[in-house]
């Protein structure tokens, strides 16, 4: 890779990033976990240099980068664990536009340069919980959705913000297959997307998202199953009416639109009450959203979440 010395050092960064993405799978696929759990925290040419942030950080043993990166669910790129790692390795995440519209002021494409630049990046651990009741604990790069919604200033009607994935059959063999209603298409509440935990996110493990994990730009919300952490975002639409997501169109009756962790409200067709951290051998409890109670339950004050699963 090369480098024009002339660049300003954010400029070289978001340039040598994606130059050196493959580079980057090539090791974490081949080195296992030596080589990358020491590398995330040093700033390099071709990592993120992201600032851990203290305030978000569970104290659970992170999973291994090689886990993160072979287990995955991404229905675009088959519905086994392994299809994604092994179907996204020539997917083209540059250049790559994100379209901010709706019930805004200011709408807005942003390039994903644009994006870089919007807020400073931040490394924060975070669990995330699937809802087929297996978890992970990931070091997850990004800054919060809020600071790019702030950017189009929504108006006052907005009340929902809908999440929505690249359609792109060739690219995305499973686009093919009728197995969801594409593409892949997630809802919040307005203040759940506002809220300081929903990242906007561009990075995990110190270094860009690999394609399994939903690059170059998805969103992680802690709190909520894995299924409403939409990845390779393309379009992010604020709306005045409550929108129907993919997997509510799938299983009215087995996804709701909160699809808050919640261990007493059972799926319909197996327990939600535990879970097993990929790794273990042992389940865990699993805990009310997902261990982020103190910071998101006010969101839910008065409502029944039986009701609202
Ligand atoms: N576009 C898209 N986003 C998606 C999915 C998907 O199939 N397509 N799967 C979801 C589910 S069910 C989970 S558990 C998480 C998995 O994220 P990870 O593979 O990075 O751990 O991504 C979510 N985001
Ligand atoms: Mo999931």
């Amino acid at each position: 890779m090369r480098f024009n010395l002339n660049l300003k050092e954010c400029e070289v960064t978001s340039r040598a990033l994606w130059a050196s993405r493959r580079d980057f799978l090539r090791q974490t696929m081949t080195a296992g976990l030596g080589g990358w759990i020491a590398a995330p925290l040093v700033a390099k040419a071709g990592s993120l240099g992201a600032k851990p942030n203290p305030a978000f950080r569970v104290s659970d043993p992170t999973t291994p980068l090689e886990k993160v990166t072979t287990y995955n669910n991404f229905y675009e790129f088959g519905t086994s664990k392994e299809d994604p790692a092994q179907q996204a390795t020539d997917f083209k995440v540059r250049p790559w536009k994100v379209v901010v519209e709706g019930e805004v002021n200011k709408p807005q494409t942003f390039d994903l340069d644009d994006i870089l630049k919007l807020a400073p990046l931040e490394e924060r651990i975070y669990r995330l919980r699937c809802v087929e009741a297996w978890s992970m604990v990931i070091p997850w790069i990004g800054f919060p959705l809020k600071e790019l919604l702030n950017r189009v200033d929504p108006r006052g009607n907005a009340k929902f913000v809908e999440l929505i994935s690249l359609m792109d059959p060739d690219q995305m063999p499973g686009q093919k297959n009728a197995v969801l209603d594409w593409p892949y298409r997630e809802g919040l509440r307005l203040d759940e997307a506002m809220h300081p935990l929903t990242l906007l996110t561009v990075g995990l493990y110190g270094d860009v998202l690999p394609n399994q994990n939903g690059a170059p730009v998805r969103i992680v919300i802690p709190w909520k199953y894995g299924f409403k952490s939409v990845k390779s975002i393309v379009r992010i639409r604020l709306t005045e009416t409550m929108p129907v997501t993919s997997w509510m169109k799938a299983g009215p009756s087995e996804y709701g639109f909160y699809a808050n962790v919640n261990p007493a409200v059972d799926h319909p067709r197996w327990s939600q009450a535990k879970e097993r951290r990929i790794g273990d051998f042992l389940k865990r409890p699993t805990l009310p959203f997902n261990g982020y109670a103190d910071q998101v339950a006010s969101l839910y004050s008065g409502m029944d979440l039986t009701k609202n699963f």
